[in-house]
């Protein structure tokens, strides 16, 4: 019996990274997953290889969370045996470019904020009335250094998630006479698609991102939310900060070489 056994978790950006190695995670303490992303097919099979391997209940979801409508439409309807959703990982998200605000591009903004603010609101508004009406659940933000921090050219991407800070302590405060818990967990560096995304598919610019140091790996990060989700339901870990031990801030990382 696993810690999450037969907990139904829904992890949104499930298809790549940091979401993919939560649901390994999760699915390895025994909870029941729907997983989100807009990539179907790498949901799908994700999905198929978590029943086989781990005898994991799935549900992959293809929905793109900028899309209010259809994030309502799909909560609404989701099958009988989904709709008790325990925990949410609000973990979907991305960076565009890394120009200076007066060289960038709206479409790049329009995109993080439509998906790491707009997104997490609208993911967060269809699943937390259920919780509310149970009197359970546990809804986890992935905030990031760039939740404190800003750094040269991180102007949106930071902006968005110091409104995943706000809204996170917001939550809690709104959620503070119910036993629903909320967290944030922020990371530094990760090696997962995201430098791919921010430089649009340039391997090397991505690759230069870690250079000469040793980056998280999306398990780590995974695990760390586990350890949010369980705790006794007393506890709720309100932030939890986590960095590779060779970076000290957004801007202080040590290299080799
Ligand atoms: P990845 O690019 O590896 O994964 C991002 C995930 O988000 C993918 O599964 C992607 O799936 C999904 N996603 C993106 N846009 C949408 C959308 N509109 N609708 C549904 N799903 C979407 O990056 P990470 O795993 O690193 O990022 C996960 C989270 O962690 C993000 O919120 C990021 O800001 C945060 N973070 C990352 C850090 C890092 O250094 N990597 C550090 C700190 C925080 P698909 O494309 O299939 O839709
Ligand atoms: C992602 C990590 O340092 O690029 O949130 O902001 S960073």
């Amino acid at each position: 019996m696993g810690q999450l056994s037969k907990k139904i978790a829904l992890i949104t950006g499930a298809s790549s990274g940091i979401g993919r190695a939560c649901a390994e995670g999760f699915a390895r303490e025994g909870a029941a997953l729907i997983l989100v992303a807009r990539r179907r097919d790498r949901v799908r099979r994700l999905c198929s290889s978590l029943e086989r391997r781990h005898g994991t209940r799935t549900l992959p979801l293809a929905l793109d969370v900028r899309d209010r409508e259809a994030v309502e439409e799909a909560i609404r309807s989701l099958p009988r045996g989904w709709t008790g959703i325990e925990i949410l990982v609000n973990n979907a998200g991305l960076s565009r470019g890394l120009e200076p605000l007066h060289r960038g591009r709206p479409e790049n903004w329009e995109e993080m904020i439509d998906t790491n603010v707009k997104g997490l609101l609208y993911v967060s508004r269809a699943v937390l009335p259920g919780m509310v009406k149970r009197r359970r659940g546990h809804i986890v933000n992935l905030g990031s250094v760039a939740s404190h921090e800003v750094y040269p050219g991180g102007n949106v991407y930071c902006a968005s998630k110091h409104a995943v800070d706000a809204i996170t302590k917001g939550m809690m405060m709104d959620l503070v006479d119910t036993p629903i818990r909320v967290s944030t967990v922020d990371p530094g560096l990760v090696e997962t698609e995201f430098s791919m995304v921010r430089f649009d598919g340039d391997r090397e610019r991505a690759r230069g991102t870690y250079k000469g140091m040793k980056p998280l790996k999306g398990k780590d990060v995974a695990e760390a939310i586990l350890f949010c989700v369980t705790r006794p339901p007393h506890v709720n870990v309100n932030q939890l900060r986590i960095m590779p031990t060779a970076q000290a801030s957004s801007t202080m990382v040590h290299r080799k070489g």
